[in-house]
């Protein structure tokens, strides 16, 4: 329903009868349930937004292959070697969903990365913070993408056609990342050594609040949740999803035999949820700041990795162009 009051730090939105006949035209069919498509009107603000998270996703994605590829080579099995080198593959088919659907609304992928290299545009917090065990490998699975799912499930309702149908094949993968990452902690707690199981306790200390900040700031300090619900870009606040992500993996702890990190962590019967502690939300700004604990090398990773990848570019390029050109002589002979 448009105008839902939720509380949040955004500004107050316009009422259908103060919008002028085109925007009020598009929010009625945007609260009908019915998708946005690239040639279709939308206001500026909208195609802004979708420009802003679209972009900020895809360069999460493949921001978010550097940490688990530094465990590539050193894969403690073949098996898991093989299961990590097709999820990180995977990360990279995300970015690609997702910079193409970014393209359709009018910026090009360049300008995107653009903007990634020179700082301007971010990434998802997480990637900030180092591996350092194998376990660290489990706990992104877990954690990571337990959350990147609880987020994206319903981005898959997302009014955006392009962004929607994109996460509905981003989400099936996320499954499979999820339980990759569960099935190796399980084998470490369950099925290993004491010291096994305290790299993943360890692990899971350093991982447990950057995941609760995934979600991003709280529901009273987000600039973009209110407009951004009006328009059915998202379906829930912050809060709400870090909330069922709490719930949700709580008990999976549990079976593992891992303590949550959070002394202030309890089950709350009056609201059939739990309670949890307060996040350290000058690390997450310090972290968004640029002065986490990997942004450097992450950011020269990445521009390197650009920077290397030129001669296959201009390659693609050349070999684009000559076929052009041959086409084009084929025609004038034809003509
Ligand atoms: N990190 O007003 P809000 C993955 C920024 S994919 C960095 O609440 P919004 C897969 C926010 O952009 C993980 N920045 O903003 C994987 C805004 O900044 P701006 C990524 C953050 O957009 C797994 C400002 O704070 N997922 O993990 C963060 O309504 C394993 C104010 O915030 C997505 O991107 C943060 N944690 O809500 C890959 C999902 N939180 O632009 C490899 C799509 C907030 O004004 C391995 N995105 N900010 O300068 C979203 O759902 C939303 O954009 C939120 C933020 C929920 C992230």
């Amino acid at each position: 329903m448009y105008a839902q009051q939720i509380k949040t730090g955004a500004r107050r939105l316009k009422s259908l009868a103060e919008m002028e006949p085109q925007e009020r035209a598009f929010q009625e069919h945007v609260d009908a349930g019915s998708k946005i498509e690239p040639k279709d009107w939308m206001p500026d603000g909208y195609r802004k937004t979708l420009i802003r998270q679209i972009s900020q996703h895809a360069h999460s994605e493949i921001v978010g292959q550097l940490p688990e590829a530094n465990w590539i080579s050193r894969a403690p099995t073949l098996e898991r070697k093989a299961i990590l080198l097709a999820k990180v593959q995977d990360e990279a088919g995300h970015g690609l969903y997702l910079y193409c659907a970014a393209e359709t609304l009018g910026i090009s992928r360049d300008q995107m990365l653009e903007q990634l290299h020179n700082g301007q545009a971010k990434y998802s917090s997480i990637f900030n913070y180092p591996t350092l065990t194998w376990a660290d490998v489990g706990m992104i699975g877990w954690l990571v993408d337990g959350a990147a799912i609880m987020n994206q499930v319903p981005l898959q309702r997302c009014s955006y056609g392009p962004y929607s149908r994109a996460m509905v094949r981003v989400c099936k993968e996320e499954s499979f990342h999820q339980r990759q990452g569960y099935d190796s902690l399980i084998k470490l707690c369950r099925h290993g050594t004491a010291a096994q199981k305290e790299m993943a306790q360890d692990a899971l200390n350093r991982w447990w609040w950057p995941a609760l900040m995934m979600f991003g700031p709280p529901d009273g300090e987000s600039v973009h949740s209110a407009q951004s619900m009006a328009w059915k870009i998202k379906q829930n606040t912050n809060d709400e999803l870090r909330q069922k992500f709490v719930d949700q993996t709580v008990p999976q702890a549990d079976y593992l035999g891992l303590e949550v990190p959070d002394p202030d962590l309890r089950w709350n019967d009056a609201r059939g949820s739990y309670d949890f502690g307060e996040i350290d939300w000058e690390e997450f700004h310090r972290v968004l700041g640029g002065d986490g604990p990997c942004n450097r090398q992450r950011l020269e990773d990445r521009v390197r990795a650009w920077e290397d990848g030129a001669w296959f570019r201009d390659g693609l390029m050349a070999h684009a162009n000559k076929k052009a050109d041959q086409k084009s002589l084929g025609r004038a002979d034809a003509a």
